[in-house]
């Protein structure tokens, strides 16, 4: 799905976002001064990738006993404006207390993870869960492993059991094994399942979902942009002139370099084109001959306009988009 005309329309939308992105830093729209002190600096895996002052995620829990506020990690709001996401580097192993923190504190039941500890040869992640038999204990925090099984090929998920201070709770984390960094996963089908599948375990309740990788930008922001999406759909908020470039730019104020690639960029509209496609589909008889007018979707020249045109379709009376698969 290179070259073409849709090819250079993505392409331009996309240096476009990474444009104003910069300026944003320029003109101290996004700044990154927490991050930047010297107290702070090592708490940052990768030194070019700051989370911005405006959205940090602000740490109280054990302050009194002297752990400071800083972690590397932004907020990102949901479909209703409410801090749906928290959008984290991978933590590292001086930083696994304060993910934890986090965790707790902001009463986190899901955690989506989209990279290994290990990928090309180079430390990631630290692993901040246990493994059978082996808990893992980080300051007050105890973690044990509940369960683990292959939700699919490409993702696990294990259900930890967390303890501080004599209370406990449950939290998941799903991660997808084998998205590489700056690439994309082969297909959008397991994403949308990780998506489906964190949403169906965190019922619900109004607390964020946690999603890092390794720096928490790109593979990140490609997870939050599809569940946020996914939110529009169920809600019915898709509003008229839906544009992704708009929801991606959003993200981008909000949590530096979130989809990081135009690969990444591209993925996202092939993702969203299904999404939609499969929205309308289940919504309603109306829309059983649906498969023949998303045919386009696989075309290259065509699947940029399929959203809108599929807008365009007239909804059944009281019909609701209900499940998306
Ligand atoms: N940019 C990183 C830093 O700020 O320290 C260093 C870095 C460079 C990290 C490359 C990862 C890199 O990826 P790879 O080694 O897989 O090409
Ligand atoms: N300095 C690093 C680099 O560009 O190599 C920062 C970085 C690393 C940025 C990984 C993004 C990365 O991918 P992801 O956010 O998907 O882990």
């Amino acid at each position: 799905a290179r070259g073409g005309r849709e090819g250079a329309v993505l392409a331009g939308e996309f240096s476009d976002i990474q444009a104003r992105s910069a300026a944003w830093k320029a003109d101290g729209v996004c700044s990154t001064e927490a991050g930047s002190r010297p107290e702070n600096v090592r708490k940052n895996r990768y030194k070019d990738v700051l989370p911005y002052d405006q959205t940090r995620v602000i740490l109280s829990l054990l302050r009194e006993e002297g752990h400071s506020d800083y972690i590397n990690g932004n907020f990102i709001r949901g479909v209703d404006g409410s801090l749906a996401y928290i959008a984290t580097q991978g933590p590292l192993p001086h930083t696994l207390l304060d993910f934890w923190r986090l965790v707790w504190e902001f009463g986190v039941k899901v955690i989506l993870m989209a990279c290994r500890e290990i990928e090309n040869g180079r430390k990631r992640c630290e692993r901040y869960w246990a493994q059978e038999q082996e808990p893992l204990q980080t300051g007050l925090f105890c973690i044990t492993l509940l369960k683990e099984k292959w939700l699919n090929e490409d993702i696990m998920l294990r259900t930890l059991r967390v303890t501080f201070q004599k209370e406990s709770r449950s939290v998941y984390q799903l991660q997808y094994m084998s998205w590489p960094d700056r690439g994309v996963p082969s297909s959008p089908d397991h994403v949308l399942a990780m998506v489906e599948e964190a949403r169906r375990l965190q019922g619900s309740g109004p607390e964020p979902l946690c999603v890092h990788c390794s720096a928490g930008c790109g593979r990140t922001g490609v997870l939050c942009t599809v569940d946020h999406v996914r939110q529009l759909l169920l809600t019915q908020m898709i509003p008229p002139d839906f544009s992704l470039f708009d929801v991606v730019l959003e993200m981008r104020k909000q949590r530096p370099a979130a989809v990081q690639t135009e690969e990444q960029y591209r993925f996202l509209y092939h993702t969203v084109a299904q999404m939609f496609c499969s929205t309308l589909q289940n919504a309603s008889p109306h829309y059983q001959n649906i498969k023949e007018n998303c045919a386009p979707l696989y075309d290259d020249d065509l699947f940029l306009r399929t959203p809108q045109a599929l807008l365009a379709i007239p909804r059944p009376p009281g019909g609701v988009l209900r499940s998306i698969s």
